[in-house]
Parts: structure tokens; sequence; C-alpha cells
């Protein structure tokens, strides 16, 4: 089940320039840093706010490290702006399978590492009225811990 809007994904071109941007015009601080090798950017989350499921609701800030990846490819494209969004949910996996039920293609066969450690899947944005879509489970959420620690299913 899908609880929260975890984040908002911004495609930029400079991350230090748009992190001063949210700071000085909003008054959001950086909560964390990353680079993602297998996504291909740089990242910074700013915390909006906590959640009554325990979780968060983030900004993400993303500058492509590479010029094949898909950020650095979208922003040649369109510019700067927002690329995606993310519901937060205690079981990717689940509704990741939900979503494939009712023929929405889910472009990862399981999720992958995002985030903080978080679990990431991404549905097709031509399937999702032209919005890519990701679905995240934070690290350390119980559906999460239990699914990984199975291995009868
Ligand atoms: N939002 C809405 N539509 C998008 C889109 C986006 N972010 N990215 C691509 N599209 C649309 C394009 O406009 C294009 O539409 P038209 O055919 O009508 O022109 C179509 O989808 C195909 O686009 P493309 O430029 O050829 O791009 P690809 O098919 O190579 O890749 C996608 C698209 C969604 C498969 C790819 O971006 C992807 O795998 N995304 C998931 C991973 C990701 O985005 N990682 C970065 C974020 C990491 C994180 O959040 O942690
Ligand atoms: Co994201």
């Amino acid at each position: 089940m899908l609880t929260r809007i975890d984040h908002i994904g911004i495609a930029c071109f400079d991350l230090d320039r748009t992190v001063d941007f949210y700071r000085a015009t909003y008054g959001f601080e950086v909560f964390h840093t990353e680079v993602n090798d297998e996504q291909g950017v740089r990242e910074a989350m700013l915390r909006i706010n906590g959640t009554d499921d325990g979780g968060s609701s983030y900004i993400q800030l993303l500058q492509p490290v590479r010029e094949d990846s898909t950020v650095a490819k979208w922003l040649a494209k369109n510019g700067e702006g927002v690329h995606h969004i993310a519901f937060g949910t205690a079981d990717v996996d689940a509704d990741a399978e939900a979503a494939r039920e009712r023929g929405v293609r889910v472009l990862y066969d399981e999720p992958r590492r995002g985030s903080m450690d978080s679990r990431i899947t991404f549905l097709h944005p031509k399937d999702c009225h032209g919005v890519l879509t990701e679905l995240v489970t934070a690290a350390g959420s119980s559906a999460s811990s239990v699914s990984s620690a199975s291995t009868d299913h």
C-alpha cells in the first residue's frame, strides 16, 4: 500500500547551485547526499516533513554524473525540472507486482538500491499518464526487512 509521497525528483545541471536555491528560497536543508553509480546521478535529499507512517518526504535533487545516464538524457531533451515522483510503501515488491498485474510496465525485475539504502523500482511514464513514477521502501521498514530476510518466497 502506498502511504505517502516519498520524494519528488528534480533534475538539475548544477547540484550545488540548486541546493543553494532551495536553502535560500525555502529554508530546506540537505539531509543526505550520495552518488548512485548505478543510476548515474549525484543527489541531495532535502527533508521536507515526517509523516504519520514513520517515513519522511523529500525533494530529491539529481545531477547526472555520466553522459549516458537517464537523467543526462532527460536534461538534454527537456532542460531542468520535475523528473519523477516517488510514492513510499512498506512493501515495494508487493506494490510493484500489483502494478504489473494491472498491465503497467515495471522497469526492474527486482527492486534496486536507491537513496539511503532504500529499495526502489520505477513504473514506465507512458503507462502512468506521462509521469515517471518510482516506488520506494525505506531502509529499516519492517516489510523490507522481512522480505530481504526471507528466502522462501
Ligand atoms: N517523465 C515523463 N516522461 C518521460 C520521462 C520522464 N522522466 N523520461 C522519458 N519520458 C518519455 C519521453 O518523453 C519519451 O516520450 P516520447 O516517445 O513521446 O517522446 C519516452 O518516455 C521515451 O523516452 P526516452 O527519452 O527515449 O527515454 P528512455 O526510453 O531511454 O528512458 C525511462 C525512459 C523511463 C525508461 C528511463 O528514464 C528510466 O529507466 N528511468 C528509471 C531510472 C531513473 O530515472 N533513474 C534516475 C533517478 C534515480 C532515483 O530516483 O534515485
Ligand atoms: Co527518485
